[in-house]
């Protein structure tokens, strides 16, 4: 064993072994895996027995896992239209936990989690906390939401699996958020990253330094961010920042997060199956090629997703991690195929936005977008909030910023926005998921 696995390994706790399986023992495990879960949803799941029969399929048709490609895959409305336990695998005195994600759109979703499944998920948070270098010993504030979201709980399971000191902080009330990061010594955080934006606003508005707090890590998912909103988050924060990644529909958080090289979220592959395709024809795609994550869950009992459309766009890094992981790697989530605007026949995303904007001193890093429609095109207005020196400043600097942010976002998005500077706090902060865009188009 190379001095670099065995470093990695001895940081680690017991429960991150997996992540460092031979890939043939990997393969073999996941194989297995996907003909029991391939073989429990034909069993159990009306809808996945009915569209493997239309394919001629039988579970037996899984004799590796290229097989894969053959199965139907499953998407969100297949949840809202069997809402709410048309997919569960389980009886119900089986399934010890619900949750429920309500999306910006229509009927909400259901997921279920039999004990086993929240064993699983448990021992993936376990593993995804202890690769960002966190043990027994540290203090974890939890400020993701605790309910029906899956970020809260999710994330207290790991941290208590852990061995370390869980603060169930849940989210809201920044000023107790700080307070409690103080007085207790909180050395890692995991919440949303524009809630921790947030609160390092309030720190400051309090009079306490990040750098006077003991914490250096926090875990941050949920939403899309950016490089150089990472940056900015570790430079202000003054911590190291790990980007944690999942959906209720598989678990939650925890089927891929960072290690300490942050070059790429591992996929917990034996219980995560991970593919990508082509968002327009479904047809697979090789490493490295852009496109939407798929995934098939490996061991979930009571609602098994089989080949799942994430509509999360992202890459499977070629080639292997320097800290000796056999897990693949994802790149960063950036976009979905379903968030991106069309303006003006030109595709845009949020994420192109956030990355010019925080290329530009003098503005912070809490934007809006919002669409209108005026005299049947369709107009974009990006709010950006300045630091309060620049307000102050002569009227001068603020028309040279506001001209430095036309440019960056003109060439960027390759079309004509309006850019309205705002003052701080102007836009509204969010506690979980940010609200990044205000559509007031009526069709
Ligand atoms: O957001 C689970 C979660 C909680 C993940 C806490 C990480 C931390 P849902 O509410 O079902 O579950 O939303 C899932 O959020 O399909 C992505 O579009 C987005 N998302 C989650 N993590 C990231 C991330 C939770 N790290 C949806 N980067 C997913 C970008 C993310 N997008």
């Amino acid at each position: 064993m190379n001095s670099l696995l065995e470093s990695s390994i001895a940081d680690c706790h017991p429960a991150s072994v997996p992540d460092f399986t031979p890939v043939a023992q990997l393969r073999e495990l996941q194989l297995k895996r996907l003909q029991a879960v391939v073989t429990r949803a034909w069993q159990q799941v009306e809808l996945f027995r009915s569209r493997m029969d239309e394919r001629g399929l039988a579970p037996q048709a899984v004799r590796s896992l290229e097989d894969i490609g053959k199965l139907p895959f499953t998407k969100k409305s297949d949840l809202r239209d069997t809402y709410p336990f048309g997919l569960f695998a389980s009886p119900m005195k089986d399934v010890v936990r619900l949750h429920v994600s309500s999306g910006t759109t229509g009927k909400p979703i259901v997921v279920a989690y039999t004990k086993e499944d929240v064993d699983v998920w448990t021992s993936v948070m376990v593993r995804g906390l202890a690769g960002c270098g966190l043990h027994r010993g540290d203090i974890i504030q939890v400020s993701y939401g605790y309910g029906l979201f899956t970020g809260g709980l999710g994330a207290h399971y790991g941290a208590e699996g852990l061995g370390a000191t869980v603060v169930p902080a849940s989210t809201g009330n920044a000023d107790r958020q700080i307070m409690l990061m103080k007085d207790f010594g909180v050395t890692a955080i995991c919440c949303t990253p524009t809630y921790f934006l947030h609160l390092i606003d309030r720190a400051a508005g309090l009079g306490v330094e990040m750098k006077d707090l003991p914490i250096r890590t926090g875990i941050f998912g949920a939403e899309p961010w950016t490089e150089p909103m990472r940056k900015h988050i570790e430079t202000m924060g003054r911590i190291e920042a790990f980007d944690i990644y999942g959906l209720s529909e598989i678990i939650g958080p925890g089927v891929g997060c960072e290690c300490r090289r942050h070059q790429g979220l591992h996929i917990f592959e034996d219980h995560f199956y991970p593919e990508i395709v082509d968002p327009a024809t479904g047809e697979p795609l090789a490493d490295g090629s852009e496109g939407e994550l798929v995934l098939t869950t490996l061991s979930k009992q009571a609602m098994p997703m089989v080949r799942y459309r994430t509509r999360d766009i992202t890459s499977i890094l070629p080639g292997r991690c320097e800290c000796g992981r056999t897990l693949r790697r994802i790149g960063r989530i950036g976009r979905r195929s379903d968030d991106m605007l069309i303006i003006r026949g030109v595709n845009v995303f949020p994420s192109q936005v956030e990355t010019a904007l925080l290329e530009i001193e003098g503005t912070l890093p809490h934007y809006q977008i919002v669409l209108t429609r005026e005299q049947g095109l369709d107009q974009m207005e990006v709010l950006v909030e300045v630091t309060p020196r620049m307000f102050t400043d002569k009227i001068g600097s603020l028309q040279g910023l506001h001209d430095r942010l036309q440019g960056a976002l003109d060439h960027v998005l390759g079309i004509r926005v309006r850019v309205s500077l705002v003052e701080a706090y102007t836009i509204e902060r969010s506690q979980g998921k940010a609200k990044r865009v205000i559509d007031r188009r009526t069709t």
